[in-house]
């Protein structure tokens, strides 16, 4: 049954073809087309005040007994009041976020041409290029990436796979697995904190969809008129996301501004998605967030997004909608995943389609 929905959802929808943007940059324009011009940048308030800052957790406290106690507070109120932290001390070995950055850095860097052997395909979501562009009027974002879908295994579909660098292959299947197994560590302790049986949320992420995806942001001459990514917050579960190089430029929205986010070296950028938004009937947020670009230097980024398994439904967990009764509907999860694929990023308008009246 799993395997017949994803065959289904394979052939659901992809991005329409644009412009590479990286190409578009070299090409040094001194007016960039008018498709990627955002006037509302400028007008955005973007937050100065260096004291706010996204909570940092550290696995470590949390898993071990004489600290966790504390720890586990500052996680539930992370997930509550934020939606965002910064993971420290989690795990994953430097050498396996290190590679993972390189042969990133190394794919961008291969002529377009080479990179082209990977584009996506029509009514596909992986490969390179760009996501949810669905109409041929819709602003663009200033940006190229390139999409894959390691987890479950046996859905991999190599050909949009990098076979230069030549370790690109082994290194995401590895970065892939630690991710999955951090994910399912993270959604125990909060389904503790929730009040739930620990091992709810991780069942139904066993054996889910990771999507991964990596993003290459080349400078821009207007770069105060542009964006990266447009504010959106994330469709799927949760989100482990990585700076691959100096070059900064995640803001989150708090309180109505734009909150700029300094990466903690060596840590995960974690955030809540829509589907954990929806199981805890609105007890976790998904926040909205977007990328700013660089006059001067390209930034590059890799997100690791983590999804339920096919057979879990999309909706409030029963356990927590007892007293208010459920703000969200429950939705099959190839309903939820066709809604996904044909959206445009906008803000959090998934869930305002999903909330109940
Ligand atoms: O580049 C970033 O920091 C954000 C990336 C992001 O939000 C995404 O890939 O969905």
């Amino acid at each position: 049954m799993e395997s017949k929905v994803m065959n289904r959802l394979d052939n659901l929808g992809g991005s329409l073809p644009v412009e590479n943007v990286q190409e578009l940059a070299s090409r040094m324009f001194k007016d960039i087309p008018a498709r990627y011009i955002r006037p509302e940048v400028e007008s955005d308030v973007v937050s100065v005040d260096e004291s706010l800052k996204i909570p940092v957790i550290d696995l470590n406290k949390l898993l071990h007994h004489q600290f966790c106690h504390g720890e586990l507070a500052k996680l539930h109120s992370a997930c509550q009041d934020w939606g965002f932290f910064q993971l420290t001390n989690h795990g994953v070995s430097e050498e396996v976020i290190e590679n993972m950055k390189v042969d990133t850095e190394e794919f961008f860097r291969l002529p377009l041409e080479e990179k082209k052997a990977y584009s996506q395909l029509q009514n596909n979501i992986e490969g390179y290029g760009q996501a949810f562009v669905v109409s041929k009027d819709q602003k663009l974002d200033w940006g190229d990436m390139l999409f894959l879908l390691p987890q479950p295994v046996a859905r991999r579909k190599f050909r949009f796979w990098p076979n230069y660098p030549t370790s690109f292959r082994a290194t995401l299947d590895k970065y892939s697995s630690e991710l999955q197994r951090l994910t399912i560590c993270l959604l125990g302790l909060m389904a503790k904190n929730l009040g739930l049986d620990p091992k709810k949320l991780a069942n139904m992420f066993e054996g889910g969809t990771q999507g991964v995806r990596m993003n290459y942001y080349p400078p821009c001459t207007h770069a105060d008129k542009v964006l990266g990514i447009s504010p959106h917050s994330d469709a799927t579960g949760l989100t482990l996301l990585i700076q691959a190089n100096e070059t900064q430029g995640l803001q989150i929205k708090k309180n109505g501004n734009w909150v700029p986010i300094k990466p903690i070296s060596g840590a995960f950028i974690v955030n809540i998605g829509d589907v954990i938004e929806i199981m805890s009937n609105g007890n976790y947020k998904s926040i909205e967030h977007r990328a700013v670009i660089n006059p001067e230097k390209e930034r590059l980024s890799i997100a690791a997004f983590h999804s339920p398994n096919m057979s879990t439904t999309i909706g409030p967990l029963p356990d927590l909608v007892k007293e208010e009764g459920a703000i969200y509907k429950s939705v099959s999860h190839e309903n939820y995943t066709r809604l996904v694929i044909t959206m445009k990023l906008d803000g959090k308008s998934l869930l305002d389609d999903l909330k109940l009246e």
